[in-house]
């Protein structure tokens, strides 16, 4: 399935910079939504009235024909009133472009002149200020050779405070213009898709899909160390998707979905084996060049305690080893790699968390994770957070795992996991894998390949380290 994040609404002018600096001045979590455009609905104060009024915060975005681009926001409601000042103390004009070029600036409302922030009038459209500031037109207009010359006016710095900015340097001393639209800016739903997504990546798109997958299968762990693969280690709870991660790696490689790793099974067993999973390319079968290695080490009241965590990191911990509450790990245990080289420690750690338990991740836990996070930190490995089943706490993803990065729910549960755990945001990855799924999809293979590109980068700097130690002293 292609991302169908589509580009409907995006039908007016405005781009996405454009809205991402609206945002910032507005605040919230917002979108935009087109109300009215002169060009598709004609420049007229009956057709405003009967598209713009009373749909709460508007921005209104003037386009003239020197590529500057201005326009006003009020939080306020637009009427058909017989000509009536609102009060609004949020609302501000605005320049986004100045002749083409980028140049935004905000011009506040004057704190002593709020009440004139907007005039509603049956016959007038958009009208900023008392002076008026910004007054758009009065009647219908109708344009020449694509132009509207509105005949409203611009007696600027009455009620909005210009800094300087005058007629010329605001709207290029003139209120013709090719285009004027009127977005209602809407209170956004937790799982209602932003317009701007919350964290960048390319568009999403089965060519980025085959670029991302080309580039783990060419991947290499630093030339100079020698060392075939790079390590990474799953860390979580019981049931938080590691074997379902390995697998949906697993999936994207082979061609089909598959469950190699047992995933889902009840491990009442109190033991966990330690494996390190190899990736085959599907075709030549041949194995990637970094390891998944599948581990328990979470569990509030068993698991992993911080003397095994090292053992495991600096790479002591023989394949299968089967781990034994009862009986912790030691340099007698059968199998115990005595001399570890680098090639066998862990070089990257994704701690995988069930995002849908995250409300209810208890102290005790968090203090576990601390501990084990002090042996990793003391070594300098990079940690991210592989915060896993994002479908179960925003229904929207169920259907379109391309929404991953523009709902506020899963950027709301991000930020609330990086503070929990203290890793940058920017480490904390939203995963959906394969679990009942019979068909692979792009998009789900994006966000996963996309989450194996940058534990990789990381375990890249981590490995650049050791390149210090092989250079020749001088
Ligand atoms: N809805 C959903 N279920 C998942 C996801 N990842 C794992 N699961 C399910 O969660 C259960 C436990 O997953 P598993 O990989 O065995 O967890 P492990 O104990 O950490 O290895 C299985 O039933 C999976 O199918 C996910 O992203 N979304
Ligand atoms: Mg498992």
């Amino acid at each position: 399935m292609e991302c169908t994040f589509n580009l409907e609404k995006m039908a007016g002018l405005l781009q996405r910079e454009d809205k991402d600096e609206l945002l910032k001045w507005i605040g919230g979590r917002r979108k935009f939504q087109l109300l009215f455009k002169i060009s598709r609905d004609g420049c007229s104060n009956v057709t405003f009235h009967s598209k713009c009024d009373n749909k709460g915060m508007t921005v209104i975005v003037l386009y003239n024909s020197s590529d500057t681009v201005y326009g006003g926001f009020t939080s306020q409601n637009w009427t058909s009133a017989g000509g009536a000042y609102v009060p609004d103390s949020k609302a501000f004009l605005f320049q986004l472009k100045y002749n083409g070029k980028w140049s935004p600036k905000q011009f506040l409302i004057k704190p002593d002149k709020y009440t004139y922030a907007i005039h509603c009038h049956s016959s007038y459209g958009p009208y900023f200020g008392g002076g008026n500031d910004l007054a758009t037109f009065n009647g219908p207009v109708t344009p020449s050779n694509g132009i509207y010359a509105l005949n409203g006016g611009c007696n600027l710095n009455h009620t909005y405070d210009m800094k300087g900015t005058d007629f010329n340097s605001f709207a290029n001393g003139n209120l013709q213009v090719k285009e004027l639209e009127v977005y209602q800016v809407d209170e956004c739903d937790l799982n209602d898709p932003l317009d701007v997504p919350w964290r960048k990546t390319q568009e999403w798109t089965t060519r980025l899909m085959q670029e991302l997958k080309e580039g783990l299968e060419i991947y290499k762990p630093l030339e100079q160390l020698k060392i075939r693969q790079t390590k990474i280690m799953l860390i979580g709870q019981i049931g938080a998707g590691k074997s379902s991660f390995f697998n949906t790696v697993n999936s994207i490689f082979r061609g089909y979905v598959t469950s190699q790793a047992c995933s889902g099974t009840a491990e009442h067993s109190l033991t966990t084996q330690f494996r390190a999973y190899q990736v085959r390319n599907g075709p030549s079968g041949k194995p990637l060049n970094f390891r998944l290695c599948d581990s328990r080490g979470l569990e509030d009241d068993q698991g992993i305690e911080p003397q095994e965590m090292c053992y495991i990191l600096d790479g002591h911990v023989p394949e299968k080893y089967v781990f034994n509450p009862s009986v912790p790990l030691s340099p007698e245990t059968i199998g115990f790699n005595k001399a570890p080289k680098l090639k066998d420690q862990i070089h990257c750690v994704a701690f995988v968390l069930d995002a849908s338990t995250v409300d209810v991740l208890s102290e005790k836990m968090l203090e576990k994770m601390r501990k084990l996070q002090a042996p990793m930190n003391q070594r300098g490995i990079p940690q991210v957070v592989l915060l896993t089943k994002i479908d179960k706490v925003c229904e929207p993803l169920q259907h379109d795992v391309g929404l991953t990065y523009y709902v506020p729910a899963i950027q709301e549960h991000v930020d609330r996991v990086a503070a929990m755990i203290g890793v940058p945001r920017s480490h904390v990855i939203p995963i959906k894998n394969y679990e009942s799924e019979r068909e692979l999809d792009t998009n789900v293979n994006i966000l996963t390949l996309l989450a194996m590109q940058q534990i990789l980068h990381f375990a890249d700097d981590f490995l650049y380290n050791f390149l210090d130690d092989l250079d020749p002293e001088d």
